[in-house]
């Protein structure tokens, strides 16, 4: 397994954090940022929104930092990460929801302003 993007984006951080919660042994490509490398065609064929993280795992690309985690849950996490339940699945999935959509712009724009 493969994970392209700079270990200071929060949105990578998420997906780093999961690996390992999940033991999985995988790369670590820093890319993005001061690393650049997401203008190239190559990288643009994995992301075509030229954006980190990006998950390879085996022939499948993963990209959208929840959907890598949801699909990590899935393939590798056991009842506790994925239930098979879609109302307890939905518990999580809510805050993963609601983080990215509501609590994440919030926190980046107060987070801009300060600095
Ligand atoms: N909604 C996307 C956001 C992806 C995103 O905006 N990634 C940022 C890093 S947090 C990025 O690639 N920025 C360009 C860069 O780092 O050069 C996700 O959750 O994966």
């Amino acid at each position: 397994m493969k994970l392209y993007g700079r270990s200071t984006s929060l949105n990578v951080q998420k997906v780093l954090w999961f690996l390992e919660e999940l033991g999985l042994g995988y790369e670590h490509i820093e890319l993005g940022g001061k690393f650049g490398g997401l203008d190239t065609e190559e990288f643009s064929r994995l992301n075509p929104m030229k954006k980190v993280p990006v998950l390879i795992d085996g022939d499948h690309v993963i990209w959208e930092s929840h959907t890598i985690l949801r699909y990590l849950a899935a393939s590798y996490g056991d009842e506790t990460w994925y239930p098979a339940s879609p109302y307890r699945r939905s518990l999580y999935e809510r805050w993963m929801d609601w983080a990215q959509l509501l609590l994440q712009p919030a926190f980046m724009g107060t987070f801009g302003a300060y600095y």
